[in-house]
């Protein structure tokens, strides 16, 4: 498992995170992802690369930005 930080800008409500953690969670189901709408921060611990965890949050409708 790997840790990975990630924001997303557009991240506005639970649902908005709920989404993402359920596209996260469908390449990777032992995946844990916690987030914060405040700082727009997503910390996934994975064990998929940071790739597929892009690409899966860019499917779902989000942006992805490096913090
Ligand atoms: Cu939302």
């Amino acid at each position: 498992m790997t840790t990975f930080n990630l924001i997303i800008p557009d991240m506005a409500c639970g649902a908005c995170s709920e989404t993402i953690t359920q596209a996260i969670k469908a390449i990777d189901p032992s995946a844990e992802v916690n987030s914060d709408l405040s700082s727009k921060a997503l910390q996934v611990n994975a064990s998929v690369n940071e790739n597929s965890i892009t690409q899966a949050i860019v499917q779902a409708g989000y942006t992805v930005e490096k913090p």
